[in-house]
């Protein structure tokens, strides 16, 4: 409990006047709310490959984080990092973590040994899950960093990648039961393309599609029972990328018939990163039914690019939130914090300063988006606003009722149209009276 961040001791709520930057000021995990835990709704996770894996290079430097298992390599290192994910994750109170296959033990010389990697310390992973309660929201494979997978993977266009990605995804599913994970992440790494020039991008989505189709067939075979997520971006690495967007996803998943079989991941940096607010990819998948779990992190509006800071905006924090509460909550999905401490943020004290930062914000966030949907004010002006479609001739529309001839006559009988204002100005003061009081 005390070898990678001996500094430090566990995190508490010390409340909103705190000056402890060691304290949360808002994430109370206990706290009741609606009959359920703070834990239980926020259901925070760690990102082990931003967390222990990675190291800060950029395009134009190497590493610089400074970890105690800097030292070491190899296998070592693997089970030093693991060691160190229960550690962190248990100081700081989170219940989740999760992981690619290759961010927590090394490939090996071919896949055999690659595996055997792996299921070591997946047995670590297990052993001291066992013993600390702490879980796996979803685990995912790395289909995107190894050479082999530089025209994609599902989606390249050699047959021999696509059939390696699928070994590697059944034993990532494998690992993924073992350990107990609640979902099964697909982002689709390098599924996308460069130029048109070179790409049939018609059996691409085809093959795709096949992959998915055959991820679930196995995760049935081996009573696999958790969620489906596929994790929306539209463009990084591949200029452009077959999962663009909600919209997007859910026309594929549909006119492939894999609807039933898959929720979404949504990322907040993608969701901006594809000219759409967080709060709108959201809504978008809670009203279509498939909202299953969340990224928190944030862009930077200034940057084209997936900066994956850790998430400080409690507006966009409140109606990220309003949104889960809407959808009942998260289900088997939870918020993963999808975020890196910055480059020059390189001690590991950084690391908790990013993730109290991140988890009071979504808890403030929360709190205000609870209040939102208890006082219904929102909701309630929604409602006023549609309210010609409840009576008349608006339920006739929706209830089918009416078609052109009769609406014709609606009009050549009716008055003049009256429309009313659509208050934005009004609902965004409404909006900050809630974050402000
Ligand atoms: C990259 C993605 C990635 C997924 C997991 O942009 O966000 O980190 O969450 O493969
Ligand atoms: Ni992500
Ligand atoms: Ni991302």
């Amino acid at each position: 409990m005390n070898e990678f961040f001996s500094d430090i001791q566990k995190i508490e709520y010390e409340g909103k006047d705190s000056k402890n930057p060691l304290a949360y000021k808002y994430y109370n995990a206990d706290e009741i709310i609606d009959g359920k835990t703070m834990k239980e709704h926020l259901r925070f996770s760690v990102a082990y490959w931003h967390t222990f894996t990675a190291g800060g290079s950029d395009p134009f430097g190497v590493a610089t984080m400074q970890r105690s298992w800097d030292n070491l390599n190899g296998m070592e290192l693997a089970r030093a990092r693991m060691h160190a994910n229960f550690e962190f994750v248990q100081k700081l109170g989170l219940g989740y973590f999760c992981f690619h296959d290759r961010d927590i033990a090394p490939e090996g010389e071919g896949l055999a040994e690659t595996n055997s990697n792996l299921d070591e310390i997946v047995l670590l992973a297990k052993k001291l899950s066992e013993e600390t309660g702490i879980k796996l929201l979803w685990g995912t494979a790395n289909l995107f960093s190894n050479p082999r997978f530089v025209h994609g993977a599902a989606s390249s266009c050699n047959a021999d990648v696509f059939a390696y990605a699928a070994a590697q995804t059944k034993k990532a599913l494998e690992v993924t039961k073992l350990l107990g994970g609640e979902n099964y992440v697909f982002w689709g790494g390098r599924e996308g393309y460069e130029t048109l020039l070179n790409t049939n991008m018609g059996l691409e989505q085809d093959n795709l599609a096949r992959f998915f189709h055959m991820a679930v067939d196995y995760a049935k075979e081996i009573g696999f029972t958790g969620q489906f997520l596929i994790e929306p971006k539209p463009m990084e690495p591949t200029k452009h990328q077959y999962d663009f967007d909600v919209a997007t996803v859910l026309g594929f998943l549909r006119k492939y018939g894999l609807d039933k079989d898959f929720k979404m991941n949504i990322e907040a940096n993608h969701a901006t990163l594809a000219g759409h607010t967080f709060e709108h990819e959201l809504h978008l998948a809670r009203v279509n039914g498939v909202l299953g779990s969340v990224d928190a992190n944030q862009g930077d509006s200034n940057l084209g690019w997936d900066t994956d800071q850790f998430p400080t905006d409690v507006r966009t924090a409140t109606l990220a939130m309003y949104e889960v509460i809407k959808n009942g909550g998260l289900h088997s999905g939870g918020l993963n914090f999808d975020a890196k401490t910055r480059r020059a943020s390189f001690e590991p004290i950084d690391l908790f300063y990013a993730h109290i930062a991140g988890m009071d914000t979504f808890a403030k966030g929360f709190k205000i988006a609870h209040k939102l949907v208890e006082t219904g004010e929102l909701e309630d002006f929604v409602n006023e606003r549609y309210s010609s479609y409840s009576s008349g001739i608006g339920k006739d529309i929706v209830d089918g009722e009416a078609g052109f001839y009769e609406l014709e006559k609606y009009v050549l009988e009716n008055k003049t149209i009256v429309n009313k204002s659509g208050r934005q100005e009004l609902l965004e003061g409404l909006l900050n009276r809630y974050i402000l009081e």
